[in-house]
């Protein structure tokens, strides 16, 4: 009783997300919060390897941690499970004030068997792999084994059962089920059960989302195989899912390993099954009980990035980034995708650990990487609530520096907000006199800013190395002008001013250089 009484006065609410009017927030311990996150390296899921794991989340300004819980490390023998790495991951989170978001790497992990324990991996009668059109053994688990199905929801669900009972602050806050699943090279499973249950109508619930009827071939063409593999591995996940969260409902989701920005990815290419974001409508038909999909951003093109959040970033789907590559480059998407409404961000593959999945991620974690993740960290930190509070509300806009380095620009109400990329800082981009010794980051992929619009006249500011200018839209009434920027931050959810910009710092456009800045700009129009 006197331990029941002990949680009782450290639990606090589940988190949540709430949805408001096609737009997010998730609310942790009761109120809005921005998942400054970061992933660890796949193996680093052991106690020996957390002390190489914190300082790095520490070095980023990290809130979140998002760790792997493998089906393989908690049941190794069947029906018998151990948690003892998650109690010390709790422990220790706690001691180093740090959210959870736990990756389940059970059926599939980059589509592959290998998280799961020996006794599932050496038993393909019990747990049938996918077949090839040959009738040879694909290697993938089969999103129609029911057994494999049984014994991963068993472990699942012992694991949220482990959570309700040893977690009642919530340190964890969301959980990833799978990762990236799908299978590589084989669109769907080609046994008799597969094609048995190819050959049937597709599912009314199927049906009645999408506008389409008849077998599989005839509703989905050319991406049969692959629409039929992602209902019943979407259908598994969703099993999956509503037993956890039966358990404890925690919010989770799924990741998805990307297919290219083509709206027609080929199924032979790409991890069929997963959810990719032309395939998203399926997902939400079969997995009501997975609250979002998230796309794993390795993709260097700075069009493709734009285009992965804009689809993502559904009325029915919250953004958020689980895996971005951890080298510099993709530091300046962080403020494009808060701009996009997301809930959370998270470099791939943050620890000590030695390993660097270059080429996707950097070649090795130096000073400059980290400062790219950890300066932008630190400024969204420092009002990450407030930031979470408005972006769920209020109309946002977020840009990178484009591949090309054009100028980017939006509307938002009466203004327009443009950025640049300035090669200089002092003087207009005419003035090429001055451009004889340009910044060490003028022909390099670094810049980016995020903006909210707080009332109709005023926005909250923030990014680096970026040129900002805010003028009146064309067609709306003229003199309009910046009529003051702000340098300051919040505090206890209201906006107080350290300083006010003036003369180089706003002369020729919002210049914001090396250190991300958090500023607030009014507009206004003389008569
Ligand atoms: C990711 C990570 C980890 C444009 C790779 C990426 C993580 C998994 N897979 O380090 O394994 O667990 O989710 C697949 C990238 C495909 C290539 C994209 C090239």
């Amino acid at each position: 009783a006197a331990s029941a009484q002990a949680q009782d006065r450290v639990a606090t609410e589940l988190p949540r997300l709430e949805r408001h009017d096609g737009k997010y927030a998730f609310i942790v311990d009761g109120a809005p919060f921005t998942m400054l996150a970061a992933q660890a390296n796949n193996s680093s899921n052991y106690p020996a390897m957390l002390d190489q794991v914190w300082p790095l989340l520490d070095r980023i300004h990290a809130n979140t941690l998002e760790m792997p819980i493998a089906w393989q490390q908690v049941e190794p023998v069947e029906g018998e499970f151990d948690f003892s790495f998650l109690d010390t991951l709790l422990e220790q989170a706690r001691a180093h004030d740090k959210r959870l978001v736990l990756l389940w790497f059970g059926s599939w992990k980059n589509t592959s068997y290998a998280y799961t324990p020996d006794w599932v991996k050496l038993d393909s009668e019990r747990f049938p792999r996918m077949q090839l059109p040959d009738g040879s053994d694909h290697g993938v688990l089969s999103a129609h084994g029911t057994e494999t199905l049984a014994a991963d929801r068993r472990a699942f669900v012992r694991l949220m059962a482990h959570l309700r009972d040893h977690d009642p602050q919530n340190t964890v806050i969301l959980v990833q089920v799978q990762n990236e699943s799908g299978s590589y090279r084989n669109p769907r499973d080609y046994s008799d059960t597969g094609d048995r249950l190819f050959a049937q109508q597709i599912p009314d619930a199927l049906a009645a989302a999408t506008g389409k009827s008849g077998s599989w071939s005839e509703a989905f063409g050319e991406q049969a195989g692959r629409a039929f593999n992602t209902w019943y591995v979407a259908s598994y996940i969703n099993a999956i899912a509503k037993a956890g969260k039966a358990v404890k409902p925690l919010p989770m989701y799924v990741n998805a390993s990307l297919a290219g920005p083509s709206n027609v990815p080929d199924p032979m290419g790409v991890a069929s099954g997963g959810p990719q974001q032309d395939v998203l409508d399926i997902w939400k038909a079969a997995a009501p009980a997975i609250d979002f999909a998230a796309p794993d951003i390795y993709d260097r093109s700075s069009e493709n990035v734009a285009s992965y959040l804009d689809q993502y970033a559904r009325p029915d789907n919250p953004l958020m980034v689980p895996e971005i590559g951890n080298s510099r480059l993709f530091a300046r998407f962080f403020y494009e995708a808060l701009g996009h409404g997301a809930i959370g961000f998270a470099p791939f593959g943050i620890d000590k650990t030695g390993y660097f999945n270059y080429p996707l991620g950097a070649k090795e974690l130096d000073e400059t990487t980290l400062d790219a993740f950890a300066l932008p960290y630190a400024a969204v930190g420092s009002m990450m609530r407030d930031w979470a509070r408005i972006a769920a509300t209020r109309p946002t806009w977020g840009a990178a520096k484009p591949d090309d380095g054009a100028e980017v620009s939006t509307r938002m109400g009466n203004w327009t907000i443009t950025g640049n990329w300035g090669e200089w800082q002092f003087g207009f981009k005419e003035w090429t006199w001055l451009e004889s010794d340009p910044p060490e980051w003028a022909d390099k992929p670094v810049g980016g800013l995020a903006v909210a619009q707080l009332s109709e006249n005023e926005f909250l500011l923030i990014g680096d190395h970026v040129r900002v200018d805010f003028h009146a839209a064309p067609g709306t009434a003229p003199n309009g002008m910046i009529l003051r920027v702000e340098e300051g931050g919040f505090e206890d959810g209201q906006w107080v001013v350290k300083r006010i910009w003036n003369g180089d710092q706003t002369d020729y456009g919002i210049n914001l250089v090396d250190r991300p800045q958090v500023l607030k700009v009014t507009m206004g129009r003389y008569r």
